[in-house]
């Protein structure tokens, strides 16, 4: 399997993360691409390629001009108001507020951001946008004619909505990429989020369609971030009802559990008859992961990696979460070894 990477990804190395009521380092950190990078080249798990640049067009199918051109702005709008430190919001457009867009850089922080952790920096930008460009060059591998490829990229995409960002997410890459393949030719496309967060950006992005089913198995959102998405009754509207499909599980979900829900979820992405699958691969469902609560062991990353392999389809694996650093390489490629049949 081809990995796509580049080191533009270094570009963002925000130092603060507001964690449990302080500013610590991140933990979605550069060291994180390097640890897979590294397990990449020592499995040999194929060639790795440099992204082709593909400019903003297939950014904007997903995503709101006015949130990316305020991404685009962001930092140095922040800094030359005067701000010290990286940006962070501190108000929101909550119940009964209004929902405008203010003309204050601090008050468009609130408004295109779904949470308060994922600080804005120099570099943020330029390395978002890096990471859908590795997220689009591994789809087009599919387009032509590949079983398999990986999108290490970060930072990661599947908080990040039409017109929201947090969660350490800027661009969606994922659905990004999800949506260029549908533009190159696929009638449908299926997205697995085996991520421990729910993929609410994903969710919201494709909510009302019926040609991108989104399948995804995430901490119980009653006990885990993003808290406001990722409930079981939330199927999809109009056209889309029906091809929503969350399944959130409690904390400290084994293996069994885990491996339980997701033939459901890959039951009914067999039923969908897609012509390609999309994974968001986070491996927080890890049991040493400092963020998250389930159980999952290395060797069950390999398991999961079979299964998914077994449906057969033409598969782009995305990068997304996975915070136990030393540990991320071998889960991360555990998942696409198992996948090759390993
Ligand atoms: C891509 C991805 O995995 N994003 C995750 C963003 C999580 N952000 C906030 C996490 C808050 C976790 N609080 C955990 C307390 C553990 N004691
Ligand atoms: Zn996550």
């Amino acid at each position: 399997m081809i990995t796509v990477y580049t080191d533009d990804h270094l570009l963002r190395n925000v130092r603060t993360e507001l964690h449990g009521g302080l500013l610590v380092p991140p933990h979605e950190c550069p060291e994180r691409a390097q640890f897979v990078l590294d397990r990449v080249k020592s499995v040999a798990l194929g060639g790795v390629i440099a992204p082709q640049r593909h400019g903003l067009a297939p950014v904007l199918r997903v995503h709101d001009a006015g949130f990316v051109e305020f991404l685009g702005r962001a930092w140095k709008d922040w800094s030359a108001a005067g701000n010290r430190g990286e940006a962070i919001p501190d108000c929101w457009p909550a119940r009964r507020m209004a929902q405008r867009r203010p003309e204050s850089i601090t008050g468009q922080l609130g408004y295109y951001a779904m949470a308060g952790e994922t600080s804005i920096g120099p570099g943020t930008w330029e390395a978002a946008q890096a990471a859908a460009d590795v997220a689009l060059t591994a789809a087009g591998l599919l387009a032509d004619g590949s079983r398999g490829a990986f999108a290490l990229c970060r930072p990661p995409g599947h908080h990040a909505a039409h017109d929201l960002y947090g969660g350490y997410c800027f661009l969606n890459n994922a659905a990004i990429a999800a949506q260029s393949l549908r533009d190159r030719g696929a009638t449908r496309v299926a997205m697995l989020d085996v991520d421990f967060h729910h993929g609410n950006g994903t969710q919201d992005i494709f909510y009302e369609r019926d040609d991108v089913l989104f399948v995804s198995l995430h901490g119980d959102p009653r006990e885990a971030f993003p808290y406001f998405s990722g409930y079981a009754d939330e199927i999809g509207t109009g056209r889309g009802a029906g091809f929503n499909l969350n399944l959130p599980l409690p904390s400290g979900t084994p293996f069994a559990a885990w491996s339980a829900a997701m033939q459901i979820g890959l039951s009914h992405i067999q039923n969908f008859a897609a012509d390609a699958l999309v994974v968001s691969l986070g491996v927080d469902t890890y049991e040493a992961d400092p963020i998250s609560f389930f159980k999952l062991r290395s060797a069950d990353f390999t398991s999961y990696g079979q299964m998914i392999g077994k449906l057969g389809l033409p598969t782009l694996f995305v990068l997304e979460g996975g915070y136990a650093v030393a540990d991320i390489g071998v889960n991360v490629v555990n998942v696409l070894t198992g996948f090759e049949g390993g």
